[in-house]
């Protein structure tokens, strides 16, 4: 069995619109991270950092495997099953560049954006323009890579799975933002309407 440590958050959902997408079968612990569970010694055990997403697996006798890091529960499970990534050295390679941008740039840039902007007490123009720079470079090289593709890697994969949750947040905090990326709108709306994504998007379902 599979054991899901969430909270409803972008982060969070990569990991919980892989699961659904692979069909996998899982259960959710959720991990409140506002209240703090997230720093919990018997968290801590599982996430070594205190961050969602994690699994827990239990395999053969009573020996159990971890993950944390949505782009470590991504990339394990789409390897162990041959899905949700391109076949051929070219392919992947294009692949695995989109899918970095999400977990790599995309998802740390959104969230220094949201504690700069929303969080911390003192606002500093200076991080706040820098952050929301660094957006709109995520977002125009997705633009520019949608304009000639129907999905990051080509085929729906989990560089689409990667970027997802963030892009979805930003439109709904954001109203119009998708509107000046239309190709980025019309990937977004088409994962939308995915049957798994709709499951996964309410995980942890509080
Ligand atoms: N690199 C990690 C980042 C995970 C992350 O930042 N998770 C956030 C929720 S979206 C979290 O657990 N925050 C709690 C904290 O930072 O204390 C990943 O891709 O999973």
């Amino acid at each position: 069995m599979i054991t899901l440590y969430t909270f409803a958050t972008p982060n969070g959902h990569k990991a919980s619109v892989l699961l659904e997408e692979l069909g996998l079968t899982y259960k959710v612990h959720k991990i409140d991270v506002v209240a703090g569970e997230n720093r919990h010694p018997d968290y801590l055990a599982v996430s070594p950092i205190g961050k969602v997403p994690a699994v827990v697996e239990d395999l053969p006798a009573g020996k159990k495997r971890r993950l944390f890091g949505s782009g470590a529960i991504l990339l394990h499970y789409a390897e162990r099953t041959g899905r949700l990534l391109p076949d051929g050295v070219d392919d992947r390679a294009e692949a695995m560049s989109w899918f970095q941008l999400g977990i790599s740039d995309l998802g740390p840039t959104a969230v220094d954006m949201f504690r700069f902007s929303v969080r911390a007490p003192e606002k500093i123009p200076y991080a706040i323009d820098l952050f929301k720079g660094e957006l709109v470079r995520c977002y125009t090289a997705m633009e520019a890579r949608l304009a000639e593709v129907e999905y990051l890697a080509g085929t729906y994969s989990i560089a689409d799975i990667a970027c997802y949750p963030f892009i979805a947040v930003a439109g709904l905090a954001n109203p119009g933002l998708l509107e000046r990326y239309p190709n980025m709108k019309r990937w977004h709306d088409a994962i939308a309407e995915r049957p798994a994504v709709k499951r996964g998007m309410a995980v942890p379902d509080y």
